[in-house]
């Protein structure tokens, strides 16, 4: 799941490969489709899904994404945000850790990030949220494997304890 523009799609594409049922090119999704990758010596479905700013769908498309959260109670969720424009993509992020799912984050888009003066500290991210995090450049097929080795290690995100941690920051005055 992600916004829209974040590359999940090219994602989905790449982790599925030849295993794709129906196929989301790259460009706007407004359905979803579904397909199969390896993880852990076992066949596991992956779906993409249409962007989506929160979990509050605005449009038919957002509708999808929230629908298949809803359908898929035991779903991993990969949360793909675009690192050049992060705190856009964390909205939607700390909503899905708060209803509950297992996530990982793809800070998707790396190059750009890289490319600008976005200084992006992946590892802080992983402290404070709580579930791993792992810079991707969808386009290059980079950081895709380390994404899939840190799947296994997704749990639920605990919202109460990340708050306390984002709380005390916003709270220290220097
Ligand atoms: N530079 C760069 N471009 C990327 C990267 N990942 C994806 N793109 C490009 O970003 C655009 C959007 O990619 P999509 O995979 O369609 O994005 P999406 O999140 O599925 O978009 P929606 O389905 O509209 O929500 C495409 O032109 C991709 O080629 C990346 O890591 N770096
Ligand atoms: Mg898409």
């Amino acid at each position: 799941m992600g916004q829209s523009n974040v590359g999940k799609s090219v994602i989905f594409n790449r982790l599925a490969g030849a295993h794709v049922t129906e196929s989301n090119y790259p460009g706007t999704t407004v359905d979803f489709a579904k397909g199969f990758m390896r993880l852990d010596q076992e066949n596991v479905e992956i779906i993409d899904v249409p962007g989506t700013f929160s979990l509050e769908a605005k449009d038919r498309a957002e509708e999808v994404a929230v629908r298949m959260l809803k359908e898929e109670q035991d779903a991993l969720i990969v949360c793909v945000i675009d690192s050049s424009k992060i705190e856009r993509g964390l909205y939607l992020a700390l909503e899905i850790m708060e209803r509950g799912y297992p996530m990982v984050v793809a800070l998707n888009m790396w190059d750009v990030a890289n490319n600008s003066n976005v200084k992006v500290d992946a590892t802080k991210l992983e402290q404070i949220l709580g579930v791993p995090v792992a810079p991707t450049v969808a386009t290059r097929g980079e950081g895709l494997k380390e994404l899939v080795l840190r799947m296994k290690e997704a749990t639920p995100g605990e919202i109460e304890k990340i708050m306390g941690r984002v709380g005390t920051k916003i709270g220290t005055h220097s």
